[in-house]
């Protein structure tokens, strides 16, 4: 059985690689040729644990192939991305579309086509079908379609696409069995089968719900500075109550899915969505409130160097997708600051990195933006012995505060009450 794979980004490529590695003929297709040669000569530009030996694996038995295009399958699955359009706070689905387009003339009957691309509820039914059925096919008698939204954690991506419990959201029975049949091959977790517009809200669900508890998590964190209370103990003792699942406060919420995700929610039911849009405005104000942290600490009047360490999104990953840290070096910089920024995990960036030295050297303060393992183990004598003034702001709770106040350090945590602060 022949799978095209259509999108070798985060999903898409370990999907292809994991259906190669598990008895199946995959054309892995990208419309970057770079992604596609680079596939072919066995390599992999995405960091994942565990994933170049897959595709490696998947290169050298023969059964996966990077290719510009589709051909004819008998299952074609979307993984293209559905960026957030700007102007309009609404799913662009323009690769979805361009995707569905692009298979149109390889469709034949009988043939399957998956959506896993995170997607508006009613996307599969008004959008993806009647392209497809451009073919002249019947979507339910010629073909069959099904969305199977992925639900991986980055960095943890090849364990939770097996062990993840999976929805299947087929048009009808045919569809969602065969959708069932092609997953089973690696999937471990349980798989549920339910309508194709279900699915859709469920994945988008899930991400909300997340968005809405990291927001209270900020709000609470505010409010705990303001009454002289550290968060992150509250947040730890509330947890211990066996119904409560707090989250925790950061610079903000970034990455592909958080961020965009509740505003596909938000564009079907603007007017009842109030909870879901208040929340992505408090994580959206994060950023704000830790520029202004670093302008409270920072004397006036002085051309200040900041040393900002961790741009990508979240700890222990190469991705800065909607990372909080784009707009803090942002407005950091339009307040007037030197911005010297570091960051051992990612290479990409839009502001340019630059070593732990350069960035540190003579800066008047450290803002550490992501808790990187790289950053617990900095050692706070020698990073002060380089740096003008020894203040530290540390966003996510994540360095030994006592032992850099022993160092002689200014230390201020995010969501800690001002005697957190040695003056
Ligand atoms: N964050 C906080 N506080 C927290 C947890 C996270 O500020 O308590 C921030 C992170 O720093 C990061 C952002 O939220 O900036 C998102 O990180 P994350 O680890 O919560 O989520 P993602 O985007 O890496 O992956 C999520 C996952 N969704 C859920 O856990 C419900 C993953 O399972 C999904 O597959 C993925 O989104 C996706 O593709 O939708």
């Amino acid at each position: 059985m022949k799978i095209c794979v259509l999108g070798l980004g985060y999903i898409g490529l370990p999907t292809a690689a994991m259906f190669a590695t598990h008895g199946y003929k995959v054309a892995g297709v990208d419309i970057n040729n770079r992604i596609v040669e680079s596939l072919n000569a066995g390599e992999v530009y995405i960091e994942e644990l565990g994933l170049g030996a897959l595709v490696h694996d998947a290169i050298e038995n023969g059964n996966l192939t990077g290719k510009n295009k589709p051909e004819e399958s008998d299952v074609f699955i979307i993984c293209v991305p559905t960026p957030l359009a700007r102007e309009n706070k609404k799913a662009d689905l323009s690769y979805v579309i361009e995707a569905a387009e692009s298979i149109v003339p390889f469709l034949r009957k009988d043939n399957l086509v998956i959506l896993e691309s995170t997607v508006p509820p009613g996307t599969t039914l008004g959008v993806l079908i009647p392209i497809l059925e451009k073919s002249g096919l019947k979507a339910g008698n010629d073909f069959y379609v099904a969305h199977c939204p992925e639900r991986v954690l980055p960095g943890n991506i090849l364990k939770e696409i097996v062990e993840n419990y999976r929805m299947i959201g087929g048009i009808d029975e045919k569809s969602s069995s065969q959708a069932k049949e092609i997953y089973k091959s690696f999937v471990k977790g349980k798989i549920i089968i339910i309508d194709s517009t279900t699915a859709e809200f469920v994945k988008l669900l899930e991400n909300t719900y997340r968005d809405v508890n990291i927001a209270l998590a900020n709000e609470v964190a505010k409010i705990s500075e303001s009454i002289g209370v550290n968060v992150w103990d509250a947040i730890k003792l509330a947890n211990e109550h066996p119904r409560v699942h707090l989250h925790y406060p950061g610079p903000g919420v970034g990455g592909h899915c958080i961020p965009i995700d509740p505003w596909f929610i938000y564009e079907k039911a603007p007017e009842m969505a109030k909870l879901i849009k208040t929340a992505r405005e408090i994580n959206n104000s994060m950023p704000h409130y830790v520029v202004n942290v670093v302008n409270s600490l920072m004397k006036k009047n002085e051309k200040k160097k900041i040393a900002v360490l961790g741009v990508t999104y979240k700890a222990n990953v190469d991705d800065t997708r909607e990372s909080p840290a784009i707009e803090i070096i942002r407005l950091l910089k339009e307040k007037g600051y030197t911005v010297a920024v570091h960051d051992p995990k990612t290479e990409n960036f839009v502001y340019p990195l630059t070593t732990l030295d350069n960035a540190i050297n003579n800066a008047n303060c450290l803002l550490i933006l992501v808790d990187h393992d790289d950053f617990k183990k900095l050692d706070p004598a020698s990073v002060g012995k380089k740096m003008r003034s020894k203040i530290v702001i540390d966003t996510r709770n994540c360095i030994d505060k006592n032992m850099w106040m022993r160092e002689g350090f200014k230390c201020r945590v995010l969501g800690e009450s001002c005697s957190g602060v040695r003056e």
